[in-house]
C-alpha cells in the first residue's frame, strides 16, 4: 500500500500533476474521437483528472487492489492492471477524482443537451462497514446559464435500481440515460430531490453547459469504505465525441510514483456494448 500512501501524500495538486504526468500513457487501440477531442494524443498529461476534496484520512489513488482492465489496455500493455481505489476510514473522510471542462481544459465544456448519458463501473468491498447502499457516485457540474448558477447533479446506484444493499466483491456497471435520476445538492428549489432525471434537467436548464465531472465517495458516511471506480464513459451527441477512461498502473512491476499511469482515450458507445457482450459471454 505504499503506492496508496504516496498518492495521498501528493494531495497538493502541483505535486500530483507532476507525478501523474510522468507516467501517463495514452491507450492506443481504441477509437480516437474528433480532433477537438483527441487532446489525449498530444497532451497526455493526466487526462484532465485531478484528485479533489480529499478529507481527513480518506485516500484515493490508482492502484492494483481492485483490478479492472479493458481488453484494449491488456492488449496494448500486457500485464498492466488497475483502477481508481477509494479507502475511507470514517464517516468524516471523503475523496474524489474530478475534472473541469473549459476552454483551457482537456475537454471543453459542452451543452447539457448534448449529454446523452454516461456509465461507470464501481466496486464495493465486503470489508466495508458503511451503509450497504453506498458506493462511489458519479457527478456532473452544470453551469445552468440562469440565476441558479453552477449546480451539481449526481448519480448514485441506490437511487437507480440497485436498492439499499449493494452487491459486494464484484464489479458493477451503472449506466446513466435520459431517464436516470440525478440528484442535486445545490440546485435552488430542487436540491435533495431524488426523482429528477437527466432529461428533466435538460428541460429545466435548456441552455446549460456541462463544465466538469467527477467520481467521489464519503462525507456523511459512517464506518469504513473500501472500493473502486473504473471505465468511466461519457456519451455525447454523435459517435465521435464520447469519452472513455481506464485507470491503470502502467506495468506489472511494483510501481514507483514516476510510473503511475492514468489512461484516457475515446471511444464510441460501442465500448459499453462491447464490454457488455464480453461480460455476457
Ligand atoms: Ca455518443
Ligand atoms: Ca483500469
Amino acid at each position: 500500500m505504499n503506492l496508496f500512501r504516496t498518492i495521498t501524500a501528493l494531495a497538493p495538486l502541483g505535486l500530483l500533476s507532476a507525478n501523474l504526468q510522468a507516467g501517463v500513457v495514452v491507450l492506443p487501440g481504441e477509437t480516437i474521437g474528433t480532433v477537438a477531442d483527441a487532446w489525449s494524443s498530444t497532451n497526455p498529461g493526466q487526462q484532465g483528472w485531478y484528485f479533489g476534496d480529499i478529507r481527513n484520512s480518506g485516500t484515493v489513488g490508482i492502484t492494483k487492489t481492485y483490478d479492472r482492465t479493458s481488453a484494449a489496455a491488456a492488449a496494448a500493455f500486457p500485464g498492466s492492471q488497475g483502477s481508481l481505489e477509494f479507502n475511507l476510514t470514517s464517516g468524516a473522510d471523503k475523496g474524489g477524482l474530478n475534472q473541469y471542462f473549459n476552454s483551457s481544459a482537456a475537454v471543453a465544456a459542452f451543452p447539457l443537451l448534448d449529454l446523452v448519458g454516461a456509465a461507470y463501473d464501481w466496486f464495493r468491498s465486503s470489508s466495508s462497514t458503511n451503509s450497504a447502499g453506498q458506493a462511489p457516485a458519479l457527478f456532473f457540474s452544470i453551469d445552468t446559464k440562469t440565476a441558479d448558477g453552477v449546480i451539481g447533479v449526481k448519480y448514485e446506484p441506490t437511487y437507480n435500481g440497485f436498492g439499499s444493499s449493494l452487491p459486494t466483491d464484484a464489479w458493477q456497471t451503472s449506466t446513466i440515460t435520459g431517464t436516470t435520476n440525478l440528484w442535486s445538492w445545490n440546485a435552488p428549489g430542487r436540491s435533495w430531490v431524488f426523482n429528477i432525471a437527466l432529461q428533466d434537467w435538460k428541460t429545466i436548464y435548456p441552455n446549460a453547459l456541462v463544465t466538469g465531472m467527477g467520481v467521489d465517495a464519503g462525507s456523511g458516511w459512517n464506518g469504513v469504505f473500501s472500493g473502486a471506480v473504473d471505465f468511466i464513459t461519457v456519451d455525447r451527441t454523435g459517435t465521435a465525441n464520447d469519452l472513455f477512461f481506464d485507470f491503470q498502473v502502467a506495468d506489472a512491476a511494483v510501481p514507483e510514483p514516476g510510473t503511475l499511469a492514468i489512461w484516457g482515450t475515446f471511444g464510441g458507445l460501442g465500448l459499453i456494448a462491447a464490454r457488455r457482450r464480453r461480460r455476457g459471454a
